[in-house]
């Protein structure tokens, strides 16, 4: 657990380059390595671009690290959706 928490602080401060915030490319670089195979749509740029519009809850066109928090959410959900559809497929 520990290192989970670990991998998404440092996946973001390296993207970001020891910076606050993620500017449009480094967003769409992380996204890109990182959720290519959990996410639809990640090789299209308009669709990420959308995807941190939706993200930039205060609007200055750049995700913060709270911002990128809503992200991880949203994909944990997901997961956790299927991984419970295949736990109650897999019990009796
Ligand atoms: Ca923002």
């Amino acid at each position: 657990m520990e290192e989970a928490v670990k991998t998404i602080v440092t996946t973001f401060v390296s993207h970001a380059k020891g910076k606050e915030n993620l500017k449009s490319g480094a967003f769409k670089k992380m996204v890109q390595q990182n959720f290519s195979s959990i996410m639809e749509d990640t090789d299209s740029s308009s669709a990420i671009k959308e995807m941190q519009q939706g993200l930039d809850a205060n609007d200055d066109g750049e995700v913060s690290f709270q911002e990128y928090l809503t992200l991880i959410g949203y994909v944990a959900n997901s997961m956790s959706k299927k991984v419970c559809d295949s736990y109650q497929v897999a019990a009796p």
